[in-house]
């Protein structure tokens, strides 16, 4: 009878071990996937014979050092590049750029008028509401996939009179 109840609590606790260990890898998965996470992505909404769309988001780096932004890949575009508008000599000026640091425990805000990624020569013409799947790809070796709304931006400093491109 003893020996029952001792083989029923060994049976119980190598459940409980397995159940712990399932939930372990899933969390270590969750965590995995949450490495960079990206919020509110969008495109701002341009006239119909635009040639570059401005597109923006939030990157969150919750990994201890720092990840780099390389490259985006979008259909129908024929080249996406990554740009930052700086000041110069009184203008606004993008400057394409080679990556995009992500700091540890940080993150980068793409916005009109500052980092962002410019898609050129649009074979598409895009509508106010229309989602656009893009790809990121890090230096770590990491791809995100995110969906990105079309709509109207507030007009800011980096409007078509004051943007020349390098
Ligand atoms: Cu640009």
């Amino acid at each position: 009878m003893f020996n029952k109840v001792k083989k029923l609590i060994l049976a119980f606790i190598i459940l409980i071990i397995f159940y712990v260990s399932i939930a372990m890898e899933h969390h270590q998965m969750k965590q995995i996937t949450s490495e960079i996470m990206i919020n509110d992505p969008w495109i701002r909404l341009a006239p119909t014979n635009a040639s570059v769309l401005g597109l923006f988001m939030q990157i969150n780096n919750n990994t201890n050092h720092d990840i780099k932004l390389l490259y985006v890949n979008a259909g129908d575009y024929k080249r996406i590049e990554l740009h930052r508008t700086v000041a110069q000599n009184d203008m606004m000026k993008m400057v394409k750029q080679e990556f995009m640091i992500i700091p540890a425990k940080g993150k980068l805000y793409l916005k009109p008028g500052s980092w962002h990624i410019m898609l050129i020569s649009p074979t598409l013409v895009l509508h106010k509401g229309d989602i656009v799947m893009i790809e990121l790809i890090f230096d770590n070796g990491l791809t995100k996939i995110v969906y990105a709304e079309v709509r109207t931006g507030k007009k800011t400093i980096d409007n078509h009179h004051s943007i020349m491109h390098e």
